[in-house]
């Protein structure tokens, strides 16, 4: 597989697709919902993915495509190459904000991550990954993880998860947020997982994703050093939703074993 010239092809897309994004800040959203109202789609999410998906196809016709707005294919299985794409990550902050909302693209072969793309199109960061060969920010090589003390850990979680969920009692999240330094919301999983892998955070956490919030983040985080499992510590599957536990090596068993799975038989 030519990974370069997949590279190139991906970089000149983010950039056109950025570029439509922002343009689109002048006309008027169509927005809906999806499965409540919170969860909103607009016409940008759809027409983002559907140019995605026009190009991959034409370039790259024996690829196949998962894609959130559903204009790919209906994957169930990850062999030969697959692209998962979210074509807007944070649709809420698009909307209510125009900021804060990346594209982020994830390549695997045959499970494998491969490539990975964050691209936070007003800003105009582009985060990039080759497995094994390194991950870059805008171009600068990005250093490996450094474990902090949980005493001075700042994690990733939405408020939400401290009211109620269905995985992990609420007094050990509770427990959690009491141990270390500060909590983060940033409102883009794909965000989420690139602050993980640049340090600015030390890990997130979250109980409901779908494989397209975190196909890329993966990639950089564990290329990085990071590990990548659900809350209970098991690995992701790339064709179901999860729950997401993203952190450094060290902290990531200390935060499993002292706080996520306490009292809890798996
Ligand atoms: P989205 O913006 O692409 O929908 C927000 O908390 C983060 O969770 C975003 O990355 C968002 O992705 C993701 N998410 C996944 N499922 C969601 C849902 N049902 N409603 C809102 N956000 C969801
Ligand atoms: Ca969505
Ligand atoms: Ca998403
Ligand atoms: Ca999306």
């Amino acid at each position: 597989m030519n990974w370069n010239e997949i590279d190139t092809y991906v970089k000149h897309w983010l950039e056109e697709a950025g570029n439509r994004i922002t343009a689109s800040f002048q006309n008027e959203l169509n927005i809906e919902t999806k499965s409540d109202r919170n969860d909103l789609v607009t016409n940008i999410d759809k027409e983002t993915e559907q140019y995605f998906i026009k190009n991959i196809q034409s370039k790259f016709p024996d690829h196949h495509i998962l894609g959130e707005e559903g204009y790919g294919e209906k994957l169930e299985s990850m062999d030969g190459i697959v692209w998962i794409i979210d074509p807007i990550d944070g649709t809420v902050n698009f909307v209510h904000q125009q900021r804060n909302f990346v594209i982020s693209i994830g390549i695997y072969q045959n499970g494998v991550g491969r490539l990975g793309y964050i691209y936070d199109v007003v800003q105009k960061e582009l985060y990039s990954v080759e497995a094994g060969k390194g991950a870059f920010f805008n171009g600068t090589r990005l250093a490996p993880l450094e474990e902090p003390p949980l005493s001075d850990a700042i994690i990733g979680m939405n408020a939400t998860w401290l009211l109620s969920n269905k995985l992990v009692p609420v007094e050990n999240l509770h427990a959690l947020v009491r141990d270390i330094r500060a909590t983060r919301s940033y409102g883009s999983a794909a965000l989420e997982c690139i602050y993980v892998a640049t340090g600015r955070t030390d890990a997130y956490l979250t109980m409901r994703l779908c494989p397209w919030d975190f196909a890329a983040g993966k990639i950089f985080i564990e290329e990085l050093g990071g590990v990548v499992t659900d809350v209970f510590g098991n690995s992701l599957n790339m064709l179901e939703k999860s729950s997401v536990f993203a952190c450094k090596p060290g902290l990531h068993k200390e935060i499993l074993d002292n706080y996520l799975l306490r009292g809890i038989s798996k």
